[in-house]
């Protein structure tokens, strides 16, 4: 208990002589008297000069007047600013000082130190400073927050008979210390503003406007936040007097906003006793709230507000916040038939967009709630996301035109890790909306939990702590006090653009749907509820007897609600169906009038505009930037420039090809993941870092052409599942954006599976709302363990909702168009840059938008037959569905006794293990480009192309996993369609696993040879002999262009220091080299060009196959010793002739959809 006996009489004029007395014998005793008279308008005796109690009186009597006339370290003192360590009293050691001070006063202060009665003076001084204190750092832990008064402090009494909250927990030490008198009047620290104008007040004083302010029903829990502006900020909104003001018309507001907020719930609970809603009676403030944040952000020049929630209240908000009409809302209830295509979802999940002018503030204002599926907390990442873009569309640069609001469930809130991810992207770069207004509608129950069993948290609210938001717990049966919590939000996000937190504490009157019974569970929590007062009523009553409102004026605004809800009610009856689309949250206006939705604009490029991008991106930062590039890098755009000379793309030209050519032709461009500016496989280097200057970037995609769309490209934080939904909001804000999410590896993006699952393979059956995001999820089995081996194809294609057992009508011309459009999404694992460049640019070529999961490339990202030659990007190419045969056995098509489908990196292990089998002639490879939907014309074609030849599936993944399940249904109705029941296609892949892959090589490479050996059988005793002679040819020719390189550089005689640099550059080089590899590529191996080491004898060496791609790739076709340089030319060329070949003579269906 706080014991107060304070006996001084304590004004300020005595407390100024008694440290005056203080110094005066303090400086006589250093002999360093003075006193400055040379000024005579101001003061400049310092602090530690003063001399005498009646010059300081002087003196204070002179700054009191005006501050300035005395010297600032006198101002500092008055004026209780901090001041310099070494002009303070407390200077004085603490062993001079006796414990029993009143004995030793008089020999102690001739020895210097200060009588006791001025060290209990300064005791008291910082007692009441470490009060003020802690009431600020915890006074929030005895603040009055719970409605229900279960918890909350159990306030003590102090010697004034006065009860107060603030006990030990918040006072801690200071909790014991003695006042013998609370009149006692002290001098207020800067670091407080409950004074306001009053520089001294009492203590009792003191402690009842510091309670107020800090255990009232507001617990204003803010000193985490370490920037001092900020929290002198909020003192002042909490602490200075006044700070909680509202006239009556405010207040007649706040009445009616709650009537409304409480009038809807009652009307529905009337009128569907039995439907789930998830009403919000308990927390019926959180309307009101809403409303002020609304108001007050337009005021201050918001335009767009984005709003996530889950279930409870949501009805609420869409009536009395969006203003949707009440009668659409009620007709949800009435059970009534679609009109349009989609499945729906619950009325409690629908999203919804508004215009409206806002009637307070005269303005326009857009609202958007965004569709959430059930799984709490998923839509936040999503709703930043969403905006974010419309940031971007409006140029909005610091978040004061658009605003993000989440509204989250106590329960949910600490209890979901995608909060904390979400809540780290705040402040970052490109994924921060400048601040997020985050409402927590607690309960106090989560279903049928209790905190104590759902949290180890004190708050629901801690995970906030991690982004030094403030937090504002109010109570929720304090309606003034929560409508200020939502004013100081609002205007500290729109002051600091930061994240800040209100954390209504309310309750839940009915159980956790109006079905529920909560006192199965919440026995005596549900007694007190039962006997508890709405908030509405308890308000209105308050604003009776205060004379604001009349009875009857509160009694006509229940009516005039209630006539509305049930004009409405009436007027949902004569509702006979219903229109998805009318829930949408983000209508595209504009993009779909007029648009022949099944026409697929060309996606190929003219090759002025390839050689163009190709040149910037192969070149490093013009010269006048004086940037300086990683050698390293700039060897990688010497080899991108060698292609560019040889009209030759790898994967990463093709990649930039496509987002060039998107941002030329206007499409803002964002590619988001973690590392991707470098790209995990250290392949993309859209970003180049200044080597010593700390910062210095530059980009040269954003440097193409002057009026070209803006590009994003930004690694991300270690989050997927917030980062995945945060670029699927940004893909559903604008169709003309092209948003890329890549994974590190696929298999990680398993961690965002409820963004997959309820977001982007549903979202648009659900919601009618369409996204265009790109998935690009690393795979392939590289031997590198089950955790980087997939990206778990076989789930996108069980989620994918093409019937298996239907053969879609082929002759229709639009059938590629409509396919697509028909399908959730589509799932690729492509196999040529130039595939990637029109998969990605036919997503905007499209006239709707799904998603694309394309499964990427790892060692393939290198692979020297992984080219494309820049016809097959030109205007003459398209995306390919599949690509056929080419080679031998696509010539003679009768001959072929094993017909290959395949799908991704497989195909060039199945390249090189057919060479080396020498089976050209006789085994057929087809390339599925696109699994999902499947080519069912192409596939039939080709089924029927290779009439004698037996149909085989070839997957590297194991049988439960990748393609196979889903292509094997396919295969079969397409037979059946065909009516050649003789045939079926068969499995050759690893066997059934329950995890993707093995981490042991030996294990990995066995699997690989059975499945090859399945297929070509043994090798034969001439393969063997074959292969080996190829080798030793190989090694021989490497030895001699290694000794001849060595020949020419001593014979060149190069002075020693040139000859030294360079090699140390080459080591270096090397060294980055391997640095690279190692980090890329434990994770990926080169894949056809490399054997396995348990591969047949004569494969290549193990030596070989161990090298990394870095080294073996791009090098590979300048390394002497590259074993395969011979046949790489050759084949580089086949494979320019086959695309090229394909492009003009295949399959005319190809062409269909650009027709
Ligand atoms: C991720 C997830 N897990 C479980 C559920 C099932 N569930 C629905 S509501 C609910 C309680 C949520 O409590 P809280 O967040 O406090 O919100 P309240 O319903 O109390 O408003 C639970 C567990 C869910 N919807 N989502």
């Amino acid at each position: 208990m706080l014991v107060v006996n304070f006996s001084k009489i304590d004004v300020a004029p005595r407390l100024l002589r008694e440290y005056a007395r203080y110094h005066y014998r303090k400086l006589q005793t250093s002999s360093s008297v003075c006193k400055s008279s040379q000024d005579n308008t101001k003061d400049t005796d310092s602090f530690a000069n003063g001399s005498s109690a009646a010059y300081i009186e002087g003196l204070y009597t002179k700054w009191s007047k005006n501050p300035r006339s005395v010297d600032s370290s006198w101002d500092a003192y008055f004026s209780g600013k901090p001041r310099s360590i070494s002009t303070t009293p407390s200077l004085y050691k603490k062993s001079e000082v006796s414990a029993d001070s009143s004995a030793t006063k008089t020999t102690k202060a001739a020895a210097g130190a200060p009588p006791a009665a001025d060290w209990k003076y300064i005791d008291d001084h910082l007692t009441v400073q470490a009060i003020i204190r802690a009431y600020q750092v915890r006074g929030h832990l005895a603040a009055d927050l719970d409605p229900l008064g279960i918890v909350g402090p159990p306030g003590i009494t102090s010697v004034d008979g006065k009860k107060r909250n603030a006990a030990q927990a918040v006072l801690r030490q200071h909790y014991t210390y003695v006042f013998n008198d609370l009149n006692a009047t002290f001098k207020l620290p800067s670091s407080t503003m409950i004074g306001g104008d009053e520089q001294f007040l009492p203590l009792k004083e003191i402690l009842d406007r510091l309670e107020r302010v800090y255990c009232g029903h507001i617990g204003v829990e803010y000193m985490q936040i370490t920037s001092l502006t900020k929290t002198n900020w909020i003192r002042e909104r909490f602490e200075k007097p006044g700070a909680i003001m509202f006239n009556p018309d405010e207040k007649k507001l706040i009445l009616e906003r709650l009537t409304r907020s409480t009038g809807f719930e009652n009307f529905l609970a009337k009128k569907f006793t039995s439907e789930k809603r998830f009403g919000l009676e308990g927390c019926d403030i959180m309307i009101p709230i809403m409303k002020e944040i609304i108001d007050r952000s337009t005021k201050l020049g918001v335009e767009s507000i984005f709003i996530g929630m889950a279930h409870r209240g949501r009805l609420n908000v869409l009536a009395n916040i969006c203003r949707k009409p009440i009668p659409d809302i009620l007709s949800q209830f009435h059970g009534l038939k679609a009109t349009d295509s989609g499945s729906g979802d619950v009325k409690y999940h629908l999203g919804l967009f508004t215009e409206r002018l806002n009637r307070v503030t005269n303005k326009n204002v857009r609202i958007t709630v965004v569709a959430n599926p059930s799984h709490l907390e998923y839509v936040n990442p999503v709703v930043l996301g969403k905006a974010r873009a419309e940031m971007y569309q409006r140029g909005d640069s610091n978040g004061s035109k658009v605003l993000s609001i989440i509204i989250h469930g106590d329960a949910s809130f600490c209890g979901q890790g995608v909060v904390y991810e979400s809540m780290h992207l705040s402040d970052l770069p490109c994924y921060t909306t400048f601040g997020t207004i985050h409402i927590v509608a607690n309960n106090q129950v989560g279903f049928t939990t209790d905190p104590r069993f759902s949290r180890s948290s004190r708050y629901c609210t801690d995970v906030a702590r991690v982004v030094n938001a403030p937090i504002f717990h109010v109570n929720a049966d304090d309606p003034e006090a929560c409508i200020h919590c939502a004013r100081v939000s609002t205007d500290y996000r729109a002051e600091f653009h930061k994240d800040v937190v209100i954390d209504i504490v309310g309750y839940r009157r009915n159980g956790h749907n109006e079905a529920d019974e909560p006192m199965f569970t919440q026995p005596l929590m549900y007694q007190r509820i039962r006997k508890l007062q709405p908030v509405m009523q308890k308000y209105a009553e308050k604003l009776i007897k205060e004379g604001v409102v009349q009875e009857k004026e509160y009694k006509d605004m229940i009516a005039k609600y209630e006539k509305i809800c049930d004009d409405a009610f009436i007027e949902s009856k004569k509702v006979k169906t219903i229109k998805y689309s009318s829930w949408i949250d983000s209508p595209w206006t504009g993009f779909f009038e007029g648009r022949d939705r099944l026409k697929v604009c060309p996606t190929g490029v003219s090759l002025e505009t390839l050689n163009n991008i190709g040149e910037i991106f192969s070149n490093p930062p013009p010269a006048e930037h004086k940037f300086e590039v990683h050698k390293g890098v700039l060897r990688i755009l010497a080899l991108r420039k060698q292609m560019v000379k040889s009209q030759m793309a790898d994967w990463s030209l093709g990649e930039a090809f496509a987002i060039g050519t998107l941002l030329k032709d206007g499409i803002h461009v964002r590619l988001s993941g973690q590392d991707v500016e470098r790209g995990t496989f250290s392949h993309r280097h859209h970003v180049f870092h200044h080597q010593s200057q700390d910062k210095g970037r530059y980009n040269s995609i954003e440097h193409l052409y002057p009026d070209q769309s803006p590009y994003v490209v930004c690694n991300s934080s270690l989050s997927e599942c917030a980062i995945m939904g945060f670029e699927h909001g940004y893909s559903m804000a604008h169709p003309n954006t092209l948003v890329i999410w890549e994974a590190q590896f696929g298999d990680f993006a398993n961690t965002a599976q409820t963004i997959i699952d309820s977001f982007i393979a549903s979202g648009e059956t659900k919601w009618v709302r369409q996204s265009g995001l790109v998935l690009l999820l690393p795979h392939s089995m590289e031997g590198m363990g089950p955790e980087h081996s997939s990206g778990r194809i076989e789930r996108f294609l069980q989620l994918s909702d093409d019937d298996p057992d239907i053969y879609p009508d082929t002759c229709d011309c639009d059938f590629v168009a409509r396919q697509l459009m028909d399908t959730n999404w589509i799932v690729t694992n492509l196999s040529t840059p130039a595939n990637l460049f029109h998969a990605l640019r036919r997503q905007v070529a499209l006239g709707f938008r799904k998603p694309l999961i394309n499964f990427s490339p790892k060692s393939v990202l290198r692979h020297p037959l992984a080219r494309s030659p820049f016809r097959d990007f030109t205007e003459c190419s398209e995306f390919m569905r599949i690509i056929p045969e080419t080679g031998k056995a696509g010539c003679k098509p009768d001959c072929v006794e094993k017909v290959v489908f395949c799908s991704g990196k497989v195909y060039y292990d199945l390249v090189k293990e057919r060479e080396e089998h020498e089976q050209d002639e006789t085994v057929a490879i087809i390339r599925v480009e696109q699994v999902c939907p499947f080519p069912y014309d192409l596939i039939t074609k080709q089924i029927e192309l290779y009439k004698n030849a037996e149909l085989i599936w070839c997957q590297e993944e194991h049988k439960n996993q990748g393609s196979w399940s889903y292509v094997q249904q396919r295969f079969d109705t397409t037979l059946i369609k065909m009516e050649d029941e003789t045939r079926c296609i068969s499995y050759h892949g690893r066997p059934p696993n329950s995890a993707p892959s093995t981490g042991n090589k030996v294990r990995h490479y066995t699997e690989y040879k059975n499945f090859m050996t399945s297929i070509f059988g043994e090798l034969t005793e001439e393969n063997k002999q074959r292969l080996e002679r190829i080798v030793k040819e190989q090694q021989a020719q490497a030895k001699q262009a290694s000794s001849s390189t060595k020949a020419k550089t001593v014979g060149q005689g190069e002075d020693k220091t040139k000859a030294k640099s360079s090699k140390d550059d080459k080591k270096d080089d090397k060294k980055d080299d391997k640095k690279d590899d190692k980090k890329d590529d434990k994770k990926a191996k080169p894949g056809a060009t490399t054997a396995p080491p348990t591969s047949p004898p004569a494969s290549p060496p193990p030596k070989q196959d161990n090298k990394s791609p870095t080294t073996s790739a791009p090098k590979g076709d300048m390394n002497p010793a590259d074993k395969t340089k011979g046949k790489i030319d050759t084949k580089q060329e086949n494979s320019k002739k086959a695309t090229t070949d394909e492009t003009n003579k295949n399959d005319e269906n190809l062409k269909k959809p650009t027709k």
